[in-house]
């Protein structure tokens, strides 16, 4: 596992952006930027990463990148990989597909399932700071149970859709779950990901102070507890092979048990109010989840 020392020094993110102090997503870009060297092309939807990039000259990326409609981002990536090879340059740069957890769990699923049953030529990466964030926080198919946002008041009542088992029931190459408090996770997941052909999905989690409703400085902080609790459980599957990686994997290993989703859900201001029926039943999914997890990973 790369070391956070060791990680490339260039930055292909530039210092100076639109995105809220403590965004999640820019901590996560700079390590995928990393990994592929800056030898990519972008293909992104509306979403904070929009707004996070912003606008020519004064962009804060510094490789070429295609803003397209909302559903279309897989097979716009797509289209971009299909230019490429038409023009001979396929091997001169990865096409990397981004966007938040509303632009694929929800409104893009139908272009990403499309490409995956194809087994196009991209990595897919999807950001979850779990609801539409650049339009003021309304819940997506990631949001979790009992968060609130503009349009679930009380509290959501359904637990998240598991995307990246979605994209594995797809039977493509390489899926993987990450998140962007753990950067070296995240770079040797795009590196692996990057020295693969056909579709890559990785879904990374980015805290959101702004939707989530907490302090900027505690977003790494609270991203580990999200992987300490099972919330968020870092793991990849290659070829069908199934492994915990890093701190979950350490979590699987030790007979220190995780951290009680209570103990998370109380540090945010978005599960003010929860009920404990909720968190009890939010506990309840985590742990049945995590035991598949572990009987996978121990390969039964
Ligand atoms: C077809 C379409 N519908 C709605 C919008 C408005 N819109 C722009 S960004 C956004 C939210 C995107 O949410 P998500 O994909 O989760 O990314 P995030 O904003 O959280 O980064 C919405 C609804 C749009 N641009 N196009
Ligand atoms: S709303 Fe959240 S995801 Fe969007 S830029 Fe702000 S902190 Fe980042």
């Amino acid at each position: 596992m790369t070391r956070v020392t060791e990680l490339p020094t260039t930055e292909h993110l530039l210092s100076g952006n639109r995105a809220c102090a403590g965004c999640g997503i820019g901590i996560g870009l700079r390590a995928i930027t990393k990994a592929l060297d800056g030898q990519m092309v972008l293909v992104n939807p509306a979403s904070c990463l929009t707004v996070l990039g912003g606008m020519y000259p004064i962009a804060s990326l510094d490789i070429p990148w295609i803003n397209v409609a909302f559903p279309s981002t897989a097979a716009a990536a797509a289209g971009v990989r299909a230019g490429l090879r038409a023009m001979g340059r396929e091997d001169e740069m990865t096409v990397l597909a981004m966007a938040g957890d509303g632009g694929t769990a929800d409104i893009g699923i139908q272009a990403l399932s499309g490409a995956a049953e194809r087994n196009d030529d991209f990595i897919y990466v999807c950001y979850d700071n779990e609801a539409y964030m650049n339009t003021g926080t309304q819940r997506s198919g990631s949001t979790p149970a009992g968060a609130r946002t503009t349009t679930t008041w009380a509290g959501k009542r359904e637990n998240p859709k598991d995307v990246p088992a979605i994209m594995e029931a797809h039977g493509i190459g390489y899926v993987a779950s990450t998140s962007a408090a753990y950067p070296t996770d995240v770079y040797d997941k795009v590196l692996k990901a990057r020295g693969r052909s056909g579709l890559r999905y990785i879904h990374m989690n980015t805290p959101c102070p702004s939707g989530w409703n907490f302090d900027p400085k505690d977003t790494v902080r609270l991203g580990k507890l999200a992987v300490d609790t099972g919330l968020v459980v870092l793991y990849e599957v290659e070829d069908g092979v199934f492994r915990l990686t890093g701190r979950s994997a350490a979590l699987a290993k030790s007979d220190k048990s995780r951290t009680p989703v209570a103990d998370y859900l109380k540090t945010q201001g978005r599960f003010r109010g929860v009920s404990d029926e909720t968190v009890a039943e939010v506990q309840a999914w985590v742990d049945e989840r995590w035991a598949r997890y572990l009987a996978r990973h121990a390969g039964e």
